[in-house]
């Protein structure tokens, strides 16, 4: 009797065991093109820190896309934790939906795509603006000459981001790719007159992007004679800061969409320079082994 319920605890036990590893094997499971891709990631968008545009836009569009019937919801967390989960997923073909923008090194560093947007929710491209306080022309003349001139492109942007990933300080990042680029850089500087340690003050959201062109054009600004100091903020604190004459200048106005908001809220408030990277793009992205999922419609 006492060897039959030893044997019986024995399978019980067994039979647990099995059972959570479903469980789980269910959750690591590859994805599956033939499930609904909802059930496979629990109906969760992988997402980035709240104050985002990306984040806004993304509730948008799960309404505008009826995912919400489907009870889709969008998970905050930060860029780190979203692209640690999302190479967790990737190494494994797990499948996994995310808020994904370019420039950025997670589209260097891993196949993705974006998805169809049909309903236009995250507009078609983005531009980055450069915006600075009211009355900067008068007060920091060489500063503003060389801000209005500061451009580049989505791939010298992504250059410096990616160093920086790779372990380089975005300050040294920033100094080596001014030192690769002399002939741009000797245009956004062309006969500007040095000046004798003013104060500049620069404000910045700590996003990848906005890291490696901040510190790009803190340093040339410091090549110029200016004491610089770079501040990290919340997107809102950026904009308030500009606009209330806190800080001199920013270069990280992703617009007319991610950040139409405050640019709508502060217009009145600030001066907009105007582009200075032509070509980025905000949406929802999953990996190249997701086949056929291409549009935000493939998610229902
Ligand atoms: N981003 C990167 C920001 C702007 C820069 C796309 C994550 C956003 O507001 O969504």
């Amino acid at each position: 009797m006492l060897k039959k319920i030893t044997k019986l605890t024995t399978f019980l036990a067994l039979a647990a065991i099995a059972i959570v590893l479903a469980g789980c094997s269910n959750q690591m499971a590859k994805y599956n093109p033939k499930k609904p891709v909802g059930e496979q990631v629990d109906y969760t968008i992988t997402g980035i820190d709240a104050g985002a545009g990306i984040m806004a836009s993304t509730q948008k569009a799960i309404k505008a896309y009826g995912l919400d019937k489907d009870n889709w919801q969008l998970q905050t967390s930060s860029t780190a934790a979203m692209t640690s989960t999302l190479d967790k997923a990737y190494k494994k073909k797990l499948p996994i939906v995310i808020t994904g923008w370019t420039p950025h090194w997670m589209f260097t560093k891993y196949k993705l795509k974006f998805l169809k947007d049909p309903k236009n929710v995250y507009g078609k491209a983005e531009d980055i603006h450069t915006v600075t306080r009211k009355n900067l022309q008068k007060d920091r003349p060489e500063a503003y000459k060389m801000l209005d001139r500061f451009h580049w492109t989505p791939e010298q942007m992504s250059s410096v981001m990616i160093k920086v990933n790779n372990g380089e300080s975005p300050e040294k990042a920033a100094k080596n790719w001014i030192k690769n680029n002399p002939k741009q850089v000797a245009q956004w500087t062309k006969g500007i007159k040095h000046v004798k340690g003013q104060s500049f003050k620069m404000t910045y959201v700590a996003w990848d992007s906005e890291i490696a062109s901040t510190n790009v054009v803190a340093e040339v600004l410091k090549s110029l004679g200016y004491k610089v100091t770079i501040q990290a903020m919340e997107m809102q604190p950026m904009w308030a800061a500009v606009a209330g004459n806190d800080a001199d200048a920013m270069v990280s106005a992703w617009l007319p969409n991610t950040s139409a908001v405050f640019y709508k809220d502060y217009r009145s408030k600030i001066e907009d320079l105007g582009i200075n990277l032509r070509g980025a793009k905000v949406g929802l992205a999953v990996p190249y082994y997701m086949k056929n999922i291409n549009s935000i419609e493939d998610l229902k």
